[in-house]
């Protein structure tokens, strides 16, 4: 089972992941890209994909057109945990959106 995030690793998200907001009435987070068309849209889709099945941890996303967004949660903890973190910053890593 793993392990959901504690008080002390909630309070950090803020100041560690700025970009990403916590959801209304879910444990999970949430940030929304814009890209200048489908086409960067896409293949900014296509690096988080090629991420999260590196890491075995995948998001929840909507795309139209040039918008994506992503929720992360973790679906086998019931909530946030350090996955969604690790997946979040390696987004980050990626995009300028
Ligand atoms: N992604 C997310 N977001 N949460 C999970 O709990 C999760 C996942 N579990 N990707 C992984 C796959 C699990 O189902 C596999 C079997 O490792």
């Amino acid at each position: 089972m793993v392990e959901k995030l504690n008080a002390t690793e909630r309070a950090a998200l803020a100041v560690t992941l700025p970009a990403w907001k916590r959801v209304d009435g879910r444990d999970a987070i949430t940030r929304a890209f814009r890209f200048k068309d489908f086409s960067e849209a896409w293949g900014f889709m296509a690096r988080v994909a090629l991420l999260a099945e590196a890491q075995d941890h995948h998001p929840e996303w909507f795309n139209v057109w040039n918008r994506v967004e992503i929720t992360l949660s973790t679906h086998d903890a019931g909530g946030l945990s350090a996955r969604d973190v690790r997946l979040a910053q390696a987004i980050d890593g990626l995009s300028p959106g």
